[in-house]
């Protein structure tokens, strides 16, 4: 047995996101310290009643979720942000009527430097959205910096981006796209970066055969739970960027409570802050070096997502 880490997260209410918070909470070996929403892939007040709802029926301890107040450059589009709605509304998270899991009262960035400051030892960092609150906790309270382990995001993508909107190129991953200046203020930083771009994912798409076993296992209460999330997600297959989903965040997720499903290498990359290209990450020498997950084990990863949801039953 590993030993117990401590783990902040922050997300930003999509599908993936909300299905990470039930992840973690099973992980014998992650503790988490707290949970920010930040309404960028999703909204806020149904992206923290849901967490807190998620906390309530599948945790055994309950961290405090806070909201946060950032405000990105680049809005998400508004359908892919209704997934939050549908979560939240899930019969299974609303059996109880109530939502115990407390609510912070500071802002996300500054609830996350509280922790951060108040844990002993190092904290992992775990960021499935945007990097705008910890770009605004790096610039008001520099000493978190040596509190925190490293941090495990999702962004990026160096082959090719997934934005599809007018008077951009189409380079950018989203995530760094909604707040570029974030993602560019933070790479200033001396923070250990693992990094699940997304060609990291490509071996693990949201396809029928995956569906199928959560159907096979229905009868445990938290695979059911997967398979009602990913129900939000259409599975169309022509059109790319809007419909094939890929565990972009659950892969993230689980390679902190599994470090052996990927592969790392170091990477130097930048990325651009403006212009037609922004939120594009670039592989440069003279960039600043992250662990890129260049190759996973899916099969690994899938029996993984399936027997941290059946620990839940
Ligand atoms: O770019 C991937 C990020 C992940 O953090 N998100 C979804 C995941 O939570 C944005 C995104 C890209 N394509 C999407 C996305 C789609 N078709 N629907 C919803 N969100
Ligand atoms: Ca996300």
């Amino acid at each position: 047995m590993s030993q117990v880490q401590s783990v902040y997260f922050n997300h930003d209410a999509g599908v993936d996101d909300l299905v990470s918070l039930f992840m973690l909470l099973q992980m014998e070996n992650v503790k988490l310290t707290g949970v920010s929403v930040i309404p960028a892939d999703g909204y806020l007040e149904p992206g923290a009643a849901a967490s807190r709802k998620i906390i309530d029926r599948f945790g055994n301890y309950a961290p405090e979720v806070a909201r946060s107040n950032s405000r990105g450059k680049n809005p998400f589009p508004a359908a892919w942000r209704m997934h939050t709605f549908y979560v939240d509304a899930l019969p299974i998270l609303n059996e109880s009527g109530t939502m115990e899991a407390p609510l912070a009262e500071l802002p996300a960035h500054r609830h996350m430097i509280q922790q951060l400051l108040q844990t002993e030892g190092k904290t992992t960092l775990l960021f499935t959205g945007p990097l705008t609150d910890l770009a605004r906790a790096l610039d008001e309270a520099p000493e978190i910096e040596d509190k925190i382990e490293k941090l495990v995001w999702m962004g990026g993508g160096f082959a090719h981006g997934n934005v599809d909107e007018p008077e951009h190129d189409g380079s950018a991953e989203w995530n760094v796209f909604w707040d570029p200046e974030a993602a560019h203020r933070v790479w200033q930083s001396n923070i250990v970066i693992d990094l699940v771009a997304l060609e990291s994912t490509i071996k693990v798409p949201l396809d029928l055969h995956i569906r199928k076993r959560w159907s096979t296992d229905r009868r445990y209460e938290g695979v059911d739970f997967l398979g009602n999330c990913y129900a939000c997600c259409p599975p169309l297959v022509h059109m790319e960027n809007n419909s094939t989903y890929y565990f972009w965040d659950v892969l993230t997720t689980l390679s902190i409570g599994r470090p052996d499903i990927v592969q790392k290498k170091v990477v130097n990359c930048v990325v651009i802050p403006d212009g037609p290209s922004q939120g594009r990450t670039v592989e440069q020498a003279d960039g600043r070096p992250v662990n890129f997950v260049y190759d996973t084990n899916p099969t690994a990863f899938f029996d993984y997502m399936i027997e941290l949801a059946k620990k839940s039953a």
